[in-house]
């Protein structure tokens, strides 16, 4: 092990992408095929413990509270990321991995988002490793792509594409502006508490294979991420949500055309608000990632209107309001 530390517990928040990321870059390292763009979270959060322990005989990961077994997945991606780790600090010692969401995990919230980045920067920390942002965002989307942009904070971006570019094949995420560029909330509009029946891996594995409109998505991809940049560094509120709207949609129908559908009715009743609200005025935009909450992208003075609207659809269990926060930090206390 290098340096002192064996142990740290770090923190981080999941993100929503206003540009999707969806489908991987042929090779290894876990590369988009898209370019993403992102907004980091507060409201929603992660925290994680790493310890090297050299009494250890396999590494121990607590999830929620709950011991995972070895052949859990999230245990066997946990232990992969660790690897990596560990070969860069040229140890061999295994760790115990203790962590929790303050929302709902594996239901397309982005508890891998967060998740990854959170163990991404504690495991480093505690291994001794002096690396940079960069670095421990270039580990964790190794692990989860979406985990990359959860290191920085405000406004990310994360590179992808098929071709020789040299930016693509490298998966380089970046902070692209703070979060005074652009004043939003998001209103996650929870419509489970359970994990979702396909994850995002899978998903977009299937989305390759299978759909008819996977190459129309990659070939669109860098403008659609061209236009949300701009509006996003004009702090366009209106451009940027009806950028978004149109990015989820799109990813769900290349996605749906090969029979992977992660919408179900509670999450297209409230698409139908957002965009009745959206229609008398209060402009109000949506999102949806791998699960099926909705995510209303609101200005910060139509908040409370707009969540109160969305808490009376049919199928909405509960809102959490989210808005553009801090990249993943080192924090003194322990999680348990
Ligand atoms: C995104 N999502 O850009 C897209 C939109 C979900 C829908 O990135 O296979 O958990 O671990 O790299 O990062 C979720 O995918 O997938 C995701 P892997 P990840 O936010």
């Amino acid at each position: 092990m290098r340096g002192e530390a064996t142990s740290a517990t770090a923190i981080a928040h999941p993100n929503i992408a206003l540009a999707k990321y969806w489908g991987k870059r042929e090779g290894e390292g876990n590369v988009p095929a898209v370019p993403s763009l992102s907004v980091t979270l507060a409201g929603m959060s992660t925290k994680t413990s790493v310890s090297f322990d050299a009494t250890l005989v396999d590494d121990e990961l607590v999830l929620n509270g709950e011991a995972q077994a070895s052949d859990a997945r999230t245990k066997v991606r946990a232990t992969q990321l660790l690897d990596r780790v560990r070969a860069a600090a040229s140890t061999t010692t295994r760790a115990r991995v203790v962590s929790t969401n303050d929302f709902p995990t594996a239901s397309g919230l982005a508890s891998s988002a967060s998740g990854f980045a959170a163990l991404a920067l504690a495991s480093v920390r505690a291994a001794g490793l002096d690396w940079s942002a960069e670095q421990v965002a270039d580990l964790a989307r190794r692990s989860s792509a979406s985990a990359a942009r959860s290191i920085f904070g405000g406004y990310v971006e994360l590179d992808g594409g098929v071709g020789d570019d040299e930016a693509a094949s490298r998966g380089a995420t970046r902070p692209l502006a703070g979060r005074s560029v652009l004043d939003l909330r998001v209103l996650v509009c929870v419509t489970t508490e359970g994990e979702k029946a396909t994850s995002s891996t899978d998903g977009m594995k299937t989305t390759q294979l299978q759909s008819p409109y996977y190459a129309a998505w990659v070939a669109d991809a860098p403008k659609a991420h061209a236009q949300m940049r701009a509006a996003l560094l004009a702090g366009d509120f209106e451009r940027v949500g009806e950028l978004a709207e149109r990015s989820a949609l799109a990813m769900h129908a290349c996605a749906m055309a090969a029979g992977i559908v992660y919408v179900t009715g509670a999450t297209l009743a409230a698409l139908a608000e957002v965009r009745a609200m959206r229609a008398e005025g209060l402009g109000t935009y949506a999102t949806v990632d791998a699960g099926p909450h909705l995510k209303c992208l609101v200005h910060p003075t139509a908040v409370a209107v707009a969540r109160d609207r969305l808490s009376r659809v049919p199928g909405v269990l509960r809102i959490i309001e989210a808005a553009p926060g801090e990249g993943a930090r080192l924090i003194e206390e322990v999680a348990r």
